[in-house]
């Protein structure tokens, strides 16, 4: 089984504007709607559609489930959260204007996790969590959880023999890293942040790509924003490019990107074809307004237009 865990679940409002986002001016909203925030939940948005059994869990706030929970059904997402009471599940605003710039992200801290609910989610992933099985960690910890807290949550998953993906930033991240996940994926400046340095050229995200995988980890990615994304597994890094698409919303495409590598891990597929379908459909979510939305048919057809680029790597070892 596939375990998506968002541990500070959101539910994303997306406002579209008229004409370019400016200060001191009425910018009038043109349509608005709301779809499942992140993270690991757009990651069960995608194995959903893939029919890939999964379940999404983490925590929600009880007050506005019902809101979420709908989101989920409408994207046919198993879901077993835990519920808190008395607290709200937290809204992002991702606004889009008629810029071709990019979206605004706009996220809250959401609410703080009872010690009652931290035992609950892991007695969940204790009683159900086997060796066979990928657990996703992925998205922001919730307000005030502490490293050790988020590791000890985490940690559940290495004690089960499971694999482990996490997609975290910061000391989350770097702390995680002493657990040998089976897989990370920091976009360049959580890599950047991750290694202690800034990088200018290929050679010293290979470098450091490789010092990663040597620790055990087995595959290191690195996303790139629209220039795609670095690869690391094994003793091969892979330089992947995105098919050009007209973009609407880039919001979730990191996200829609995991889901696909888990699909491409659980299907045990070649690297090259798990990375054409991860591109592929994360290049699709670009294309559509929402923040998990994308299209199997149009991320079929991307899939060829994806350019893998297997990268010399003697000159660094
Ligand atoms: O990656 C996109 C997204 O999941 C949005 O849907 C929005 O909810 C935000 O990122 C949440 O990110 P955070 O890191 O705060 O969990």
């Amino acid at each position: 089984m596939i375990y998506t865990v968002t541990l500070n679940t959101a539910i994303d409002k997306i406002i579209q504007i008229d004409g370019k986002l400016t200060r001191k001016k009425n910018n009038k909203i043109n349509s608005y709607s709301y779809d499942i925030g992140g993270k690991a939940t757009h990651v069960s948005v995608v194995l959903s559609k893939l029919n890939i059994p999964n379940v999404a869990t983490g925590f929600v706030g009880a007050e506005n489930k019902d809101k979420l929970i709908s989101l989920l059904r409408d994207k046919d997402v198993t879901y077993d959260f835990i519920e808190q009471e008395g607290c709200f599940t937290r809204e992002s605003i991702i606004l889009i204007d008629q810029s071709s710039d990019g979206s605004y992200m706009i996220t809250d801290t959401g609410f703080m996790i009872s010690e009652e609910s931290k035992k609950k989610l892991k007695k969940k992933l204790k009683d159900n969590v086997t060796k066979d099985d990928i657990v996703v960690f992925a998205g922001s910890p919730p307000e005030g959880m502490k490293v050790d807290e988020y590791i000890s949550i985490v940690k559940v998953v290495i004690d089960k023999g499971a694999k482990l993906i996490v997609d975290a930033s910061g000391k989350y991240l770097q702390k995680a890293l002493e657990l040998k996940p089976y897989l990370i994926k920091p976009n360049e400046f959580e890599f950047q942040e991750l290694v202690g340095k800034s990088i200018e050229h290929l050679d010293e995200y290979k470098e450091e790509i490789l010092k990663l995988l040597q620790t055990g980890i087995e595959y290191v990615f690195v996303t790139l924003g629209k220039k795609g994304s670095l690869v690391g597994h094994g003793k091969k890094i892979y330089l992947v490019t995105p098919p050009e698409v007209t973009e609407v919303n880039d919001t979730g495409c990191g996200d829609v990107f995991v889901g696909g590598i888990v699909a491409g891990i659980v299907n045990l597929m070649e690297d090259h074809t798990m990375l054409r379908l991860a591109t592929a459909l994360s290049a699709s979510k670009a294309a559509h307004k929402d923040s998990s939305g994308f299209s199997l048919e149009q991320a079929n057809q991307l899939k060829s237009k994806v350019q893998i680029e297997e990268l010399r790597i003697q000159e660094v070892l």
